[in-house]
């Protein structure tokens, strides 16, 4: 897969050399590609903003700069499999059902917004022309700007690549994962630690009982801190003995 990365600030995606998604392009298993805005920019300052029509705070992303960005960037515009990313805080929700979905694409170009965002007849444009657009938000809060969205998206579905995660299998019980629940909590060695003991059942080798302990505290887990997850439970995955929980 190919992920292009736009932003006037191309050192914060820096961290994308390191760890798996570092590994993962070392291994060719990812062809990502950061570019900075401004060389796309015409003038002696390298100016990409201009203030908004209409007045108000701030400043607003020019379209020119950004389309002569984006038509050297896009590959193939309209393509199967071509998508481009827009992270701003009006988006919808990235999740880890956008992120298994991407994991299938061709190319991903993120766009990086700063100041107020990016003029709005970009976003129409490469609709226009075909392309798949989607403005993602990563949570309710403000951020200055898109780049630290843009590295939860690659992360977030460059470890779906086929290959990235060493064992396949650490992708299926983990949070947000298929039964739709968070996480049990997880122990190791030493068994006592200063007092601290580790539930028996672990240590019990019985394998139902340690299943079964595991998924009693996800569901409990899940209910305390995510009552919006348990809300959306699929009622044909609960077994007679989740519905006690
Ligand atoms: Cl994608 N961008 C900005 N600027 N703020 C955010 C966000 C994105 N997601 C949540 N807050």
């Amino acid at each position: 897969m190919r992920i292009d990365v736009v932003s006037i600030f191309p050192d914060y995606l820096a961290a994308l050399d390191l760890s798996l998604v570092g590994k993962a392009r070392t291994a060719g298993l990812l062809d990502l590609r950061v570019h900075d805005l401004r060389d796309w920019a015409t003038d002696r300052h390298r100016t990409v903003d201009d203030t908004p029509f209409g007045g108000g705070a701030g400043m607003v992303m020019r379209p020119d700069v950004w389309s002569r960005a984006l038509d050297d960037v896009i590959e193939e515009p309209g393509a199967p499999g071509v998508r481009l990313v827009v992270p701003t805080p009006s988006g919808e929700v990235f999740t880890q059902r956008t992120a298994e979905a991407w994991a299938g694409e061709r190319q991903l170009v993120v766009a990086c917004g700063r100041y107020e965002g990016i003029d709005a007849r970009v976003v129409e444009h490469y609709r226009a022309t075909g392309v798949e657009v989607s403005e993602v938000s990563i949570g309710d809060y403000v951020l200055n700007g898109g780049e630290v969205a843009a590295l939860v998206v690659v992360e977030a579905v460059g470890r779906l690549l086929p290959g990235v995660v060493g064992n396949p299998e650490s992708l299926v019980e983990e949070s947000h994962g298929a039964a739709g629940l968070l996480e049990y909590p997880v122990y190791t060695k030493p068994a006592d630690w200063d007092g601290r003991e580790v539930p028996d059942v672990l240590l019990s080798g019985h394998h139902g009982r340690i299943a079964r302990w595991r998924r009693d505290q996800a569901l409990e887990r899940t209910a305390r801190r995510r009552p919006d997850l348990v809300a959306r439970l699929d009622p044909a995955t609960l077994d007679r003995s989740d519905r006690d929980v």
